[in-house]
């Protein structure tokens, strides 16, 4: 059999520094998400000294915070968080389309793993259901995430 390497990321966030970028608009929605995300980044075993917490006014500025973190060589994966609810503004395809592009840009210009946690809806309801409702809790799952990638990013970058 042909010997092969597999790497699927493990769950064990010890040593790893994880930046979370979570924003005040929405934010009865955005809490349950943040404290989804510090739970699962505390239950993988990240340290509380390893994780810094950025709060910004709205979606848009998610990207630049993000940015500002995943460009620090002592962070090595960045979990972003917010809500955008259709019914709640007029500009949301802008603002989901910013925070969307910008967030995939800023991971791939650090190369680091910036999840991409913000939720985009219709309504309210979608949104509850989302952040600790029926559906889970995305902000967990981002920070699930951002673990499972930073530490299969390690593996390729040491592999033999
Ligand atoms: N920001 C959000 O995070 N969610 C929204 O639903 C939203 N709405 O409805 O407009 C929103 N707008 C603010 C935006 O993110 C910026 O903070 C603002 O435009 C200033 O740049």
């Amino acid at each position: 059999m042909v010997d092969m390497e597999r790497i699927e990321g493990r769950l064990d966030g010890a040593g790893l520094r994880v930046g979370v970028v979570a924003s005040r608009f929405n934010d009865l929605i955005v809490d349950r998400l943040l404290d989804g995300a510090l739970a699962s980044l505390a239950a993988h075993g990240v340290a509380d000294d390893d994780v810094v917490v950025v709060r910004t006014p709205g979606a848009v500025e998610i990207p630049l915070l993000a940015q500002a973190l995943a460009d620090r060589d002592d962070i090595h994966a960045v979990v972003t968080l917010g809500c955008v609810i259709r019914g709640a503004t007029g500009h949301y395809e802008y603002v989901c389309s910013m925070v969307a592009s910008g967030v995939a840009r800023v991971a791939l210009d650090a190369s680091k793993p910036v999840i991409f946690g913000v939720l985009t809806t219709e309504n309210l309801e979608q949104a509850f259901d989302r952040a600790g409702g029926k559906l889970g809790n995305k902000g967990g799952e981002a920070a699930t995430a951002a673990i499972a990638a930073a530490s299969a990013l390690r593996a390729v970058r040491t592999l033999a």
